[in-house]
């Protein structure tokens, strides 16, 4: 059998199924398949090499949408199935497309997991902050006061944060990206797929229909860039129309601050330089956001050392077979079995 090829230079369309797109208009998931399919064509593996796996939500729909091999598998289920698909062929290009509720509350468990086992997968957890495919629910990322058919008078639960579960998680490679934005949204995607061993990449994904507006104040022309920290490895942390704002440290509290750059304001010497591979400055940015900070978005965290172990693979870990008649005649045996 001939081995797979891709164009030279792909076209993202080369990476579109035949499938009619079907979200609700206005969705941010449009923007979202968008990116994925440049980041594909930027990456050009064959089509043939990638899988995307996903569980269940709008947000999971996406694999229908692309080209590729994909499985719309059961809800919060996608790590489990994607694991499985990695240890029976690393050589795979796997990518996991989950939802707020998908990843976080029934597949929290198998998120974690995923995660901690840095299995090479490249996460992608649509963050609306709602259940959307059953019609608008609370999630466990709704914010505080959040209004929904489950909460009418207002959501009175601490919201969790994708980012920092992922770190806590012990997520090697951890972003934050915004839909609309697809000037940067298909580089981090490259950057994510990239990186050895597990990423996560929480894009904020606004739901026209059951919570249009969430990310309106990172969006807004005017109020946007007041909101929005845009963090690249090697440059200050420093946001605002003209970057007249910056981030500074307090040493004695080892608390940020937002801080007015220039005259009148500090210095830029003070302004911290973002370093992703430093957990600490990692888990400062994780917690930040508004009414008093900007949301960090950009890779927030990245650990460039090679995986102590690779816990998935041929290689650490060799697939046992068994032929059907020993498997059934296991299956039938008394007692314990051993495969060898
Ligand atoms: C075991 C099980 N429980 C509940 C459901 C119902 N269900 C389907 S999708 C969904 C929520 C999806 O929300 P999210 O992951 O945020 O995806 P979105 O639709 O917002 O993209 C729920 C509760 C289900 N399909 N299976
Ligand atoms: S319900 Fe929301 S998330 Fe689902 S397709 Fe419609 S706009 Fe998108
Ligand atoms: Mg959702």
């Amino acid at each position: 059998m001939n081995a797979p090829t891709v164009p030279t230079k792909p076209d993202p369309s080369y990476f579109a199924s035949e499938q009619t797109v079907r979200w609700c208009p206005g969705c941010g998931d449009y923007a979202i398949l968008k990116g994925i399919q440049r980041a594909l064509a930027e990456r050009a593996r064959p089509r043939e090499d990638t899988v995307f796996v996903s569980g269940i939500g709008c947000s999971s729909r996406l694999p229908y949408y692309l080209a590729t091999y994909g499985f719309h598998t059961i809800h919060g289920r996608a790590p489990a199935v994607a694991t499985g698909m990695k240890i029976a062929n690393p050589d795979l290009d796997i990518w996991v497309v989950t939802g707020d509720g998908d990843g976080l509350s029934i597949g929290g468990n198998h998120m974690l997991h995923a995660l901690r086992r840095d299995i090479d997968l490249n996460i992608l957890l649509f963050n609306n902050e709602i259940y959307g495919l059953t019609k608008g629910q609370l999630s466990p990322t709704s914010r505080l006061g959040t209004r929904s058919p489950t909460s009418p008078g207002g959501s009175s639960e601490r919201p969790v944060s994708a980012v920092r579960f992922a770190l806590g998680a012990g997520g090697r490679f951890v972003a934050r990206a915004l839909d609309v934005q697809q000037d940067r949204l298909p580089e981090i995607l490259v950057r994510a797929a990239n990186h050895p061993g597990a990423s996560f990449v929480e894009l904020l994904q606004n739901c026209s229909v059951y919570n249009d507006g969430a990310f309106s104040f990172l969006t807004d022309r005017e109020a946007g860039p007041r909101q929005r920290l845009h963090v690249r490895h090697g440059e200050p942390l420093r946001y605002g129309a003209d970057g007249e704002f910056g981030l500074r440290l307090d040493a004695r509290t080892m608390k940020l601050e937002a801080v007015e750059v220039g005259p009148g304001g500090c210095s830029e010497e003070e302004i911290l330089v973002h370093d992703e591979h430093n957990p600490a400055l990692a888990g400062l940015l994780a917690t930040i956001g508004p009414p008093d900070f900007p949301l960090p978005l950009g890779v927030i965290y990245c650990d460039p050392a090679a995986p102590a172990s690779r816990p998935v693979g041929k290689a650490a870990q060799p697939a046992i077979r068994t032929t059907d008649e020993e498997l059934t005649a296991m299956l039938a045996s008394e007692g314990t079995y051993q495969l060898t």
